[in-house]
């Protein structure tokens, strides 16, 4: 190490403060010094790899685990410990999904990730109306403790950390999971169970109502009530576990770019720390160190890496600014990481994993303390055993066989990673000023701003990749043949939802059979009654704190959806905006065009008045999303640009049931519907349109299809079910899909396409 090798040179005071915190971070486990460290990694060419580099130049270096904490939270990072192989995994049911687990940990991976299936998101249970499509499809379905108690069978939860993602319905299941631990040491105090669990539960409702929307109540009550409770139980009764992880992932996967995505991050981080300090009364260090964040990782290489350095720096500096914390650990930004869903593509699947290694590559050397890559086959359903070993050894690859590992913060003093790096600090920097001048991040997503700019962000991306200024290898560029593309088709996992929801109503019924009613309604009266006090304390120990009142449930076999209605009952279900951006296609697409690809828009866009010319009226279509998949980027998108391209567009709300679909099509007297589909429900709910629609006398009204829609699924809607005119797979370029849609739609006096 330089400070060995100089004998003149006295380390300023930063690296004398990296080295203290090193000595202590390597005696928590191994008891060794920073020089044992370095002799374990010398290279074969006798090369000792320092665990650290930085410019012996420099008064003040920046140093990892020392303020600002640019260059990681960590002393050591990765010479110490390697970031946690985090694979996000759910299967329909929940024995599925703890096989699947027991096999993953037994082969390497460190954590466990749950992804639960939609109505558990939006707090139905598997018997309700509104969910026929969706029980079991996107991960697990948890209806009762049950479902939970299965789930992890075998799996001691006060040994391995388990993160949850859950926001909407995450009460009960936050309930469930310490109940489920409870129950599995019956012979331990359960304060001491409590204690030992470790964890993170996603509880990031802000977010969602910016962009994946599995929310169930209105903002308010949503952090004052619901995150609040959670924060203070967490910190009072279970102090290993992160309370929230505060994530940007969903808005890069909603098309925000780097600095948006870290802007209203941190914003919604702060309003966090806000809500606790402010409203609940913690304390900001019984808070702050157990806040965790999630970024997404696409493949803007260099600007990912300086993404998270920024991040770390910003995020410190304002916490430091605005709560003066005592605990230094509260400015840690410490994060989990995916790489990016929107970059893989249906087309040529294998490239995928090139995509996610760089990505993953990306994820550690910006210093990431968690990841989670993405399986190849994830653009078109759910991942295979196979596809998702190749997921986990990338990252195995990447902690054993590279080196990686060997350094802190390899690119820190690049000149270039330096000047990215401040450069995004300074742009996120604006933009949470902006935020903070209009009040907050509740007050900006209230004003609908916020969703405003990342839709306009993800219109223009689109804009940029129809018009080819921006690559995709296989996609925009590189094309094979259609019969090459067949030959590369690989296999999804299919999942038989009509057995999986059976199963789990019948279970979730002898749940209910067996329970004492008495003392499950009383419980929930409780629960319902606290929700309707504007406040509490929001302390853990607080009779009227809605964790407490919801494990209390748990206890005595309260279903999921009827702790969520007790809630409901209280606080109603919240409905959003369907604001939808104009222009930014058309601006982005004829901005970054050919000649050729300019007159290719020109043309649809005569096409359309030629339509309008001969049937009297534009073309009309139904933007609409069927089932509880909130997932809306492409619906948004596809909104805008067929706006933009002249047709009139109708967005219809979230989470309806096809008969509701039918009815507003049939209202809005519309020629087409375009269904967006991104949580595998379409061979369910798109046959059961196509009914609706025929018991309404309305066949004539086209639809289409779009989303992650396996290929395997294109005949059974094209031609089996005929339920689709058409099926559009990730990657259609709007202006293609906005050609065929016009053909698709029957001039008058013509018969019907489909
Ligand atoms: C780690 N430790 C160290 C070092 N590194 N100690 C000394 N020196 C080091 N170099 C210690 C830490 O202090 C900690 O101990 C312990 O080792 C574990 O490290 P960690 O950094 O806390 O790592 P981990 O437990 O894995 O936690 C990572 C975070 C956590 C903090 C990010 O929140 C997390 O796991 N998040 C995952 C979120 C997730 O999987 N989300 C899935 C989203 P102590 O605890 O004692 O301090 S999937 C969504 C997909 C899309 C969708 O929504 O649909």
């Amino acid at each position: 190490q330089p400070t060995r090798f100089l004998s003149t040179y006295t380390p300023p005071a930063s690296v004398q403060e990296w080295e203290k915190l090193v000595e202590k971070e390597l005696s928590r486990a191994k008891n060794v010094s920073v020089d044992t460290l370095r002799s374990e990694r010398i290279t074969p060419e006798g090369v000792a790899i320092q665990p650290i580099y930085w410019d012996l130049k420099d008064e003040n270096p920046e140093m990892p685990g020392v303020y600002p904490y640019t260059r990681g939270p960590y002393g050591t990072m990765y010479c110490y410990r390697p970031w946690t192989i985090r694979q996000y995994a759910g299967f329909s049911t929940a024995e599925e999904s703890n096989a699947f687990y027991k096999r993953n940990l037994a082969a390497g991976q460190q954590g466990l990730s749950v992804a639960f299936d939609l109505p558990t998101h939006r707090g139905y249970d598997s018997d309700h109306e509104r969910v026929v499509g969706d029980v079991g499809m996107a991960g697990v379905s948890i209806d009762t403790l049950k479902d939970m108690e299965i789930l992890f069978n075998g799996i001691d939860l006060t040994q391995v950390s388990v993160s949850m993602t859950m926001n909407g319905a995450v009460l009960p299941i936050m309930a469930f999971y310490v109940q489920a631990a409870i129950e599995q040491h019956p012979d331990k105090d359960p304060a001491e169970v409590m204690a030992a669990l470790k964890g993170t539960i996603q509880n990031d409702i802000l977010k969602e109502f910016m962009v994946r929307n599995t929310y169930i109540y209105p903002p308010e009550p949503s952090v004052n009530r619901v995150v609040a409770d959670i924060m203070g139980f967490t910190a009072q009764h279970m102090p290993k576990f992160n309370s929230i992880s505060i994530s940007g992932y969903h808005m890069q996967e909603a098309g925000a770019d780097a600095a948006i995505e870290m802007a209203f991050t941190i914003a919604d981080g702060l309003e966090y720390i806000r809500t606790a300090v402010e409203v609940a009364k913690l304390d900001v260090d019984a808070v702050a160190p157990r806040l965790s964040f999630f970024w997404g990782i696409g493949l803007n290489f260099y600007t990912e890496i300086a993404k998270m350095r920024a991040a770390r720096k910003l995020w410190a500096e304002l916490v430091k600014e605005k709560f003066n914390p005592k605990n230094s650990k509260s400015l840690l930004l410490r994060t989990h990481s995916q790489t990016s869903g929107y970059s893989l593509t249906e087309a040529q699947p294998m490239n995928n994993i090139i995509r996610t290694t760089i990505e993953a590559m990306a994820a550690v050397l910006g210093g990431t303390q968690s990841l989670h890559t993405n399986s190849y086959d994830e653009a078109v359903g759910l991942p295979t055993d196979q596809s998702a070993r190749v997921a986990r050894n990338t990252q195995l690859i990447l902690q054993e066989e590279t080196g990686i590992c060997d350094v802190a913060d390899p690119w820190g003093g690049s000149y270039m990673m330096e000047s990215l790096t401040d450069e995004l600090y300074h742009k996120a920097k604006a933009i949470i000023d902006q935020v903070e001048e209009k009040g907050g991040m509740t007050a900006f997503i209230n004003n609908g701003h916020a969703k405003l700019m990342i839709e306009e962000s993800a219109t223009k991306k689109q804009g940029r990749i129809d018009s080819g200024k921006d690559t995709v290898v296989g996609v925009n560029k590189y094309r094979l043949s259609a019969e090459d593309e067949q030959s590369e088709r690989v296999d999804v996992l299919q999942i038989d939802n009509t057995e999986v929801r059976e199963k789990q109503i019948a279970r979730m019924n002898q749940v209910k059979a067996e329970r004492d009613e008495s003392l499950a309604q009383e419980a929930l009266a409780r629960l319902e009654a606290s929700a309707r006090k504007t406040q509490s304390t929001s302390a853990g120990n607080d009779p009227d704190n809605l964790m407490s009142l919801c494990i209390e449930c748990a206890r005595l076999r309260c279903t999921l959806g009827e702790m969520s209605q007790a809630l409901e009952n209280a606080w109603g279900r919240h409905v959003p905006d369907t604001g939808m951006v104009q222009g930014a296609y058309a601006a982005s697409f004829n901005a970054n065009s050919s000649e050729d690809k300019a007159g290719e828009y020109e043309s649809i866009l005569k096409a359309v008045e030629g339509f309008e010319t001969s049937e009297g009226r534009r073309p009309r279509i139904l933007v609409a999303k069927m089932g509880q998949d909130g997932h809306d980027r492409g619906a948004k998108v596809i909104a805008s640009g067929f706006a933009d391209l002249g047709f009139d567009v109708d967005v219809g709300p979230l989470f309806q049931t096809p008969k509701e679909v039918a009815l507003q099509a049939i209202d809005s007297d519309v020629h087409v519907i375009g269904v967006s589909s991104q949580a595998a429900g379409h061979k369910t709910l798109l046959p059961a349109l196509k009914k609706e629609l025929k018991d309404l006398g309305a066949d004539h009204i086209v639809v289409v299809a779009g989303g992650v829609i396996p290929p395997q699924d294109y005949d059974f809607l094209l031609k089996e079910s005929k339920s689709a005119g058409a099926v559009f797979g990730p990657g259609t370029r709007i202006v293609d899909a906005a050609k065929q849609v016009l053909s698709l739609i029957p001039r008058q006096d013509e018969e019907p396409v489909q």
